[in-house]
C-alpha cells in the first residue's frame, strides 16, 4: 500500500505505477536489505539486484534486458515490492528471490535519453555499430539461428558466448545457486506480445526433457493470468510460438540447471503486453492491470516451486 511504500522508502514516495528512470529504480532498489551489486556495466554503470526471502529454493526474476521495453523493470519494481510488503511474503520462509530489475542499464539509460527503441547493451567494441543483443549472446547455441554475425543488427549476438559484462556477470551471480540446486525456476520478462515461453528456442529440434511440465505449468500460468483481466497469453515452446533465437538466457539457465543435476527445471520467457497496438510503448495507465495479471502467473509457478 501507499503508506507501505512511503515509509519503506526513506519517506520519499517511489510510484510503482509509472515508468521509472534507472537511477529511480536503483535507488528503490536500495530501500531492501538484500539488495547487491554483481557487476558493472559496459559504460560503468551498477549491475543491482535485490535478494529476499530465507527459503531453500531460489526463483531468480529479471527485467530490462531490451532497453526499450519498459514495461519489463516496471513489472520488477512492483514484484519486488509485493515480495518485501505485499501479497508474496507468504513465500519468503520457502523461496529466495532473486530479483534483478535493470540488467541492461547503458540500454535503457539511452532509451531515456532520446532513443527510446534501442534494444541492445552500448558496447561500443565492435565496429561502427553499437551495441550485442543481450538475449543472444548467452551460451545456448551461441551464433546459431535468430542471431546476427553483423555489429549493426539489432539481434548481433557479439563475438562470443558472454562477451558482454552485464550477460557475464549475470552468469557469474546465479552460478552458485546453479552450482547448489537451489535454483528451481528462471523467470525473465520482456514485451510485447503477450506469451509465456519455455525452451528450447535456440535451435529448431531440441525438446526439454521436461516439456510436459513446463507446459503444463505454462497453460496454468495463461489461465491465471486470463481470470484476471481476460488477457490471452499463449504459452508455448519459443520456436513453436515465435522463431529460433540461438543463446536466450532463458535456454542458458534451463541447460545450466539440467547440467547441475535439476531434473525439473523451470525457465520460462514473459511477453508482457501488449499485443500490438502500442507495443513498446505501452501507456503508464496499463502498468497496474499487467502487472496485476502477471502476479497471478506468479502465485502459480512460485506455489508449484514450493511443492514439487
Ligand atoms: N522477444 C524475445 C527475443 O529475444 C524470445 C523473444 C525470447 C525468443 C526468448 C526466444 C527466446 O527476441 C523480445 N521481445 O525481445
Ligand atoms: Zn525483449
Amino acid at each position: 500500500d501507499i503508506e507501505t511504500m512511503f515509509s519503506r522508502n526513506n519517506g520519499k514516495a517511489h510510484d510503482l505505477l509509472k515508468y521509472n528512470d534507472y537511477d529511480t529504480i536503483k535507488a528503490y532498489s536500495q530501500t531492501f536489505d538484500g539488495y547487491f551489486t554483481y557487476g558493472t556495466s559496459f559504460e560503468g554503470r551498477d549491475l543491482f539486484g535485490v535478494k529476499v526471502g530465507s527459503g531453500s529454493k531460489v526463483v531468480s526474476v529479471d527485467c530490462g534486458i531490451h532497453a526499450r521495453e519498459w514495461i519489463s523493470p516496471a513489472y520488477c519494481q512492483w514484484f519486488m515490492n509485493e515480495v518485501r510488503d505485499g501479497q508474496f511474503n507468504q513465500y519468503l520462509n520457502d523461496v529466495t528471490f532473486v530479483i534483478m530489475p535493470s540488467i541492461n542499464p547503458d540500454g535503457y539509460v539511452n532509451t531515456w535519453n532520446g532513443d527510446r527503441m534501442w534494444r541492445k547493451n552500448r558496447n561500443t567494441g565492435y565496429g561502427a555499430c553499437v551495441g550485442v543483443d543481450l538475449n543472444r549472446n548467452y551460451d545456448a547455441n551461441h551464433a546459431g539461428p535468430g542471431a546476427s554475425d553483423r555489429p549493426c543488427s539489432d539481434t548481433y549476438h557479439g563475438p562470443s558466448a558472454f562477451s558482454e559484462p552485464e550477460s557475464k556477470a549475470q552468469q557469474d551471480h546465479m552460478k552458485q545457486y546453479i552450482d547448489d540446486g537451489s535454483l528451481k525456476a528462471f523467470l525473465t520478462f520482456h514485451s510485447y506480445s503477450q506469451l509465456i515461453i519455455f525452451p528450447y528456442s535456440y535451435d529448431y529440434t531440441s525438446q526439454a526433457p521436461n516439456k510436459a511440465e513446463l507446459n503444463s505449468v505454462g497453460q496454468e500460468m495463461s489461465a491465471a493470468i486470463r481470470a484476471v483481466h481476460r488477457q490471452s497469453y499463449e504459452a508455448g515452446q519459443g520456436t513453436d510460438l515465435l522463431y529460433a533465437a540461438a543463446g536466450g538466457s532463458d535456454d542458458w539457465a534451463y541447460d545450466a540447471m539440467l547440467a547441475a543435476g535439476n531434473d525439473g527445471p523451470l525457465s520460462y520467457t514473459f511477453e508482457l503486453r501488449d499485443e500490438g497496438r502500442y507495443g513498446f510503448l505501452l501507456p503508464a495507465n496499463q502498468i497496474q492491470p499487467n502487472c496485476e495479471e502477471i502476479d497471478a502467473a506468479m502465485h502459480v509457478v512460485i506455489n508449484y516451486v514450493i511443492e514439487n
